[in-house]
């Protein structure tokens, strides 16, 4: 096994899940990020308790996207959409190929870092867009992530995704969130409209692309809090897969997801956001 290097005062990098492993511990906070899919496997600030989950049984050797966390759902969200074309892998392919380390830095801050993507013979198989994505990352007081979408082609690409956050809970029966507003679209039930009454408590399977989000939706757990402030998505969603979906996967214990909740920053609109030829369009989250 390659050893682990020192990158910076308070960034290492090792390989021990069978993948380039950064591994952050800064005056503020412990994070790791694998470079397989850019994902964010852990976050806790000194003192409290983690911010994100990861599954005791998520695969972290590159050979499936890995379960916790924040995937980053990119080009598309959820099945391909009918532009993309059918046999596509669900949720894009960002979160399954290697990411390049392009810079690591300490500041008062936090530690930053960056890292990108670009197009490829297999990304262009899948999707045949030229593309620069590019994720920073801060770990500090709050954790910051914005995935950047630059259009290197002569042609606009039109793109959606989500920073799809698995939030690390106490229990179900000790959650109530706030700041998701009022209409929804109910995915248990094949998309159908809906409406929030009031806080979202936990009792069972959902699938919710909420479509009036305040900035900041807020997760209480008993006396623990933690926020997801999101930029420039069109929607939140709110997915826990409960006893019967945790059961159908191989990657989470059956009483998984009683420590967890995916709140997640998205753009699922099927018409999805359109980028000019050399231009951006950038999607964040803030764990705060
Ligand atoms: O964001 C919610 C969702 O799209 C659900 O429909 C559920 O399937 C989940 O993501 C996980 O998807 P995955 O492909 O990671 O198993």
């Amino acid at each position: 096994m390659q050893p682990t290097r020192t990158l910076t005062a308070h960034c290492s990098l090792s390989h021990e899940t069978g993948q380039p492993l950064l591994s952050i511990d800064n005056g503020y906070a412990k994070a790791e990020i694998s470079l397989f899919g850019a994902h964010m496997l852990s976050y806790q600030r000194h003192g409290e308790p983690a911010s994100l989950w990861l599954s005791d049984k998520a695969v972290l050797d590159g050979s499936k996207p890995i379960r916790g966390g924040i995937p980053l759902c990119w080009p598309w969200f959820g099945p391909a959409p009918a532009r993309v074309g059918s046999g596509k892998p669900a949720h894009g392919f960002a979160r399954t190929s290697l990411w390049t380390l392009d810079g690591v830095s300490d500041h008062d801050e936090g530690t930053l870092v960056h890292l990108s993507l670009t197009d490829s013979d297999a990304s262009r198989t899948l999707w045949p867009h030229p593309f620069e994505l590019d994720l920073d990352v801060l770990v500090g007081k709050e954790l910051s992530l914005v995935l950047t979408t630059r259009n290197t082609g002569q042609e606009p690409l039109v793109y959606s995704g989500a920073l799809h956050t698995y939030l690390q809970i106490s229990a179900p029966e000790a959650v109530s969130v706030t700041g998701l507003g009022e209409p929804y679209l109910d995915k248990v039930v094949g998309g159908q409209h809906a409406q929030q009454q009031g806080s979202l408590t936990l009792s069972g399977a959902l699938d919710r692309i909420y479509l009036d989000a305040e900035t900041t939706v807020v997760v209480q757990d008993g006396d623990h809090r933690i926020g997801v402030t999101s930029g420039n998505h069109d929607s939140v969603v709110v997915w826990t897969p409960w006893l019967e979906g945790a059961t159908a996967m191989a990657d989470m214990s059956d009483d998984g997801y009683r420590t967890m909740l995916c709140v997640e920053t998205a753009i699922t609109d099927e018409a999805g956001v359109t980028v000019a030829a050399g231009e951006e369009h950038s999607l964040s989250t803030v764990i705060i």
